[in-house]
């Protein structure tokens, strides 16, 4: 048997790469301040999650916790905050600069810009931190008014957002100062589609700025008396989209340009790699009424028109789909893999990296025929507000987003540091466990979320629920219980791999970048310039939001006060 008939073996781990640019320790050790951030907030935000699954169940652990975690609410909150902003964010912003400098070859043209962005989002964090364990911004993640924060809770997340924002001007700059010394050369893929993605952030990121800036500070700080909910939610839901392919889209990256190498093969198509993300830059940010179908505020119409857009941005994830699952047929088929889907057999599967990754996509097919159920808006009437709904968002962000970030990182945290990825095996068992455990919770979610289990509700404590709930809700438990597990795997996998010694330069992960089977450079220019795509964000934003924006400030109705005062 040759050796490329079977996959390698976990103790023959090692990712595969291409040479080029290496970072410098200063530049490493950037990015990884940025996972560090990430990965602690991941691990206290993780210690949340499965507490609100036991008590689904009648176990419930909070009184245990008090004085720290006085309610379930505030629980979710810190859940919600740690894991679906900040670790996200920190990771993502990391990995851009990373795959800005490995992509285009070089370092950040203005490395003080990024850093004090960073700082402005470490500042942000501690901000937003204080009041939740304080319990004085038990808002949840969407902080929709009258739930009232204290003021720090809105002005640390500006700023998370706005350290995110200088950060992504230091990405844009970079790739201006490359694109000037290469002239009439295709920006390289992974540095390109991160960028993409810092862009679309930055049009997003206007909604929940502004909703900020003109209502839920000045309310909180009391310069204001009331707020107005429904024009809140409008601004909250501009950004509260978008925000989900801000996620998704490093995932991608990862996919498309990274992936494929891991498993041995290429790029299937640069070109519809980058008319995905081009497509997510228009189509991302004018579907967000899709949240709010049941809004007695916003009129039908709107409703309608952005239902239908939402089905368009369903198509980058099927040209993705499609432009993945060939890359990886092509590694496949290169590694010995026959078959019309004995192929995928020969990926290398004991790869943890690979592995989280290629779970993670799996569940993700799962999470995306979810959310199609979601913008249906006959649909979204059954599963609206109902356990449903977080059982679509574990399979997206907790797993399609979050496990690739897992896999990715077992193999930039031991480039970054110059150490090995310590115990590969426990990383592959850590990356199923996942799996396992989040199959296991979102099925039973769903499945609860059709008997009409309502979602941020501690069913625990309903002295009556339906008996054809209790299986279910002993299924999100157990689930919740292996999450849990599989989340303290990774953290000991990454601890211990920092405490690993450093090993010679030649023993070090490289970095894995994908070649295209045909040269970027055949790539056609519009699918490499930004202009044209900005134009038509822009034009859709207006069309798509303009009017009822317009319609919802003019009759603003300032109208809902909130609780007298905040704590602090
Ligand atoms: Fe969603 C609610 C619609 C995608 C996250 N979504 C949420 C919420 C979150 C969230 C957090 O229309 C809750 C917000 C809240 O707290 O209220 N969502 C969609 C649609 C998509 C979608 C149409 N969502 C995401 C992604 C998320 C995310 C991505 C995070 C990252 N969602 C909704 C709607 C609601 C909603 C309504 C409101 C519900 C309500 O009423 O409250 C689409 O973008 C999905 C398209 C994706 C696909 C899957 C393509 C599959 C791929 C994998 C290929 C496989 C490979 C593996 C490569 C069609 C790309 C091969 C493996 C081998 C081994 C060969």
């Amino acid at each position: 048997m040759s050796v490329v008939d079977r996959p390698p073996s976990s103790s023959e781990y090692e990712p595969r790469f291409a040479g080029g640019y290496d970072l410098t320790r200063p530049e490493k050790r950037f990015v990884g301040q940025h996972l560090f951030v990430a990965i602690v907030a991941l691990m206290i935000g993780s210690l949340m999650g499965p507490l609100q699954s036991f008590q689904f169940s009648g176990v419930d652990l909070y009184p245990y916790l008090d004085p720290i975690i006085k309610s379930y609410y505030q629980g979710l909150t810190l859940h919600g905050v740690l894991n679906a902003l900040i670790w996200t964010t920190f990771f993502i912003v990391g990995f851009t600069a990373f795959t800005t400098m490995k992509g285009l070859g070089r370092s950040l043209s203005h490395p003080r810009l990024n850093q004090f962005g960073f700082w402005t989002m470490v500042v942000g964090l501690v901000m937003t931190a204080i009041p939740i364990l304080t319990n004085s911004a038990t808002v949840l993640y969407t902080f929709y008014p009258p739930l009232k924060a204290s003021w720090a809770f809105y002005l640390g997340l500006t700023l998370v957002v706005v350290g995110s924002w200088i950060e992504g001007w230091g990405f844009f700059l970079t790739l201006r100062a490359w694109r000037k010394d290469n002239r009439g050369v295709r920006s390289p893929f992974i540095a390109l589609g991160g960028i993409i993605n810092a862009a679309m952030w930055q049009i997003a990121t206007l909604g929940v700025a502004v909703e900020i800036l003109t209502m839920l500070l000045p309310w909180s700080l009391g310069l204001i008396d009331n707020t107005d909910p429904e024009l809140a939610r409008t601004y909250f839901w501009f950004t509260g989209h978008p925000l989900v392919y801000f996620w998704l889209l490093p995932a991608y990256v990862s996919w498309y340009g990274m992936l494929p190498k891991q498993v041995g093969g290429k790029l299937f198509s640069d070109s519809l790699a980058r008319l995905a993300f081009w497509m997510f830059l228009i189509v991302s940010v004018p579907v967000g009424f899709h949240h709010q179908f049941t809004d007695p505020g916003v009129p039908q119409t709107w409703k309608w028109i952005h239902a239908l857009l939402t089905y368009s941005v369903f198509f980058p994830s099927m040209i993705t789909a499609f432009t993945v699952i060939a890359s990886l047929e092509y590694g496949a088929r290169k590694n010995g893999g026959t078959g019309l889907i004995g192929w995928i057999r020969a990926l290398p599967w004991l790869d943890p990296s690979v592995a989280a990754q290629l779970l993670a996509a799996i569940l993700f097919m799962f999470g995306g025929i979810g959310g199609l159920t979601n913008a249906s808006y006959s649909l979204n009437l059954v599963i609206h507000n109902t356990a449903w709904v977080p059982g679509h968002f574990h399979l997206t962000v907790a797993s399609a987003v979050t496990l690739s970030f897992m896999g990715i990182s077992y193999w930039l945290v031991p480039y970054l540091s110059g150490r090995q990825l310590w115990s590969p095996k426990t990383a592959l068992v850590q990356a199923w466990t996942w799996f396992v455990g989040m199959i296991i919770f979102s099925n039973a979610m769903h499945v609860l979320g059709l008997l009409g289990a309502p979602r941020r509700t501690p069913l625990g404590d309903a002295t009556y629920v339906p008996e054809e709930w209790n299986g279910h809700l002993l299924r999100v438990s157990i689930g919740g219980g292996i999450l849990l597990v599989s989340v303290i795997m990774y953290g000991v996998v990454m601890v211990k791999t920092m405490r690993t010694e450093r090993v010679a330069a030649e023993l070090v992960p490289t970095v894995p970048i994908a070649e295209p089977i045909r040269s970027a450079q055949l790539t056609p220019v519009w699918l490499d310039t930004f202009k044209p795509w900005l134009i038509a964000a822009a034009l859709l934003l207006l069309i798509a939001y303009g009017p009822q924006l317009v319609d919802q400030i003019w009759n603003m109705n300032l109208n809902a006060p909130g609780p007298d005062s905040t704590p602090w």
